[in-house]
């Protein structure tokens, strides 16, 4: 008999955890599912999960893939559950890549594609819960989004819009941003990235934040802007917009700002030696 294990915090209980079950379970005879613990998913970083361990529990069950749970509670469960349990592949999906190369040792690994755009199978009344963020970025950089859209659940990055491009760089197209990033859709107009997502991300050059962000707001979506924005008014401007419409604004600052302006104070001081 092949043993297949897989694991996850399965919140909010979509399309995408269902067909990953279901194609690990295809893999073999009996498919053992670790649910994360709240501790556990805590620890590793997992943000926002919004059912309960129970709940979750309770979701993987319903799809008649899953022969056994166990909760994954500490780091270095795996290599326990596989050798206690005798699996023969671990499985998990294409997000994590790599990651779980080390398990190699223990039992054959699997990554398995990960579903793009699950907004539409989340229920309605926890589809209300689901942030989906569009990207408007002018060069094939997400600003370190993407990677971290992953440890937190509720958020799905929507697709990416790519307005504005310096002449010479022929291979900056929202088409390639999305393959890079292994995103749902390449949008063509901002419009078309406003009305598939509830909030977006402005991550271009200081000149155009303005104007992309306000462009958001008044499309009804919140937004998060790289800062800083080019004039000072600017700034009161998009808060008064999203006061206006109930909107949220968020000034998201890219660390290589933070890291500049830290040693530009460091150098101030005068006393490096
Ligand atoms: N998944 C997917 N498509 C999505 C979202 C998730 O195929 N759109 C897959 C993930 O790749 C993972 C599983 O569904 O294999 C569960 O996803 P999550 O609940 O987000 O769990 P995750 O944070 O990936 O935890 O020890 C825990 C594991 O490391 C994985």
């Amino acid at each position: 008999m092949k043993k297949v294990i897989t694991y996850g915090t399965f919140d909010l209980f979509h399309e995408g955890h269902r067909s990953l079950l279901e194609r690990a379970k295809a893999l073999g005879d009996y498919l053992i599912v670790g649910v994360t613990s709240e501790k556990f998913d805590c620890e590793r970083g997992k943000l926002n999960v919004k059912d309960s361990l129970e709940d979750r529990i309770a979701a993987v069950l319903a799809t008649g893939y899953v022969d056994e749970i166990v909760i994954e509670d500490y780091i270095g469960q795996k290599i326990d559950d596989i050798e206690r349990l005798g699996v023969d592949i671990f499985t998990i999906g294409s997000d994590w890549t790599g990651k779980f190369d080390y398990l190699s040792k223990y039992c054959e690994v699997l990554y398995l594609e990960r579903t793009k755009d699950i907004s539409s199978t989340i229920l309605r009344q926890d589809g209300a819960k689901l942030l989906r963020v569009g990207i408007i970025s002018d060069t094939l950089d997400d600003g370190g989004v993407c990677a971290q859209s992953y440890y937190v659940s509720g958020l799905e990055i929507s697709g990416v819009f790519i307005p504005e491009k310096e002449p010479e760089d022929t291979n900056v197209n929202a088409e390639a941003f999305r393959e890079k990033y292994d995103l749902a859709k390449a949008f063509d107009t901002a419009e078309a990235l406003h009305e598939w997502s509830n909030a977006v991300y402005v991550h271009t050059r200081r000149l155009n934040r303005f104007d992309y962000a306000a462009a958001a707001l008044n499309a009804g979506c919140h937004v998060i802007c790289d800062i800083p924005l080019d004039k000072p008014e600017e700034d009161e401007e998009l808060r008064r917009i999203a006061a206006e419409k109930g909107l949220i604004y968020i000034e998201y600052m890219p660390i290589a700002y933070i890291l500049s302006e830290t040693i530009q104070t460091i150098v101030e001081r005068g006393d490096l030696h």
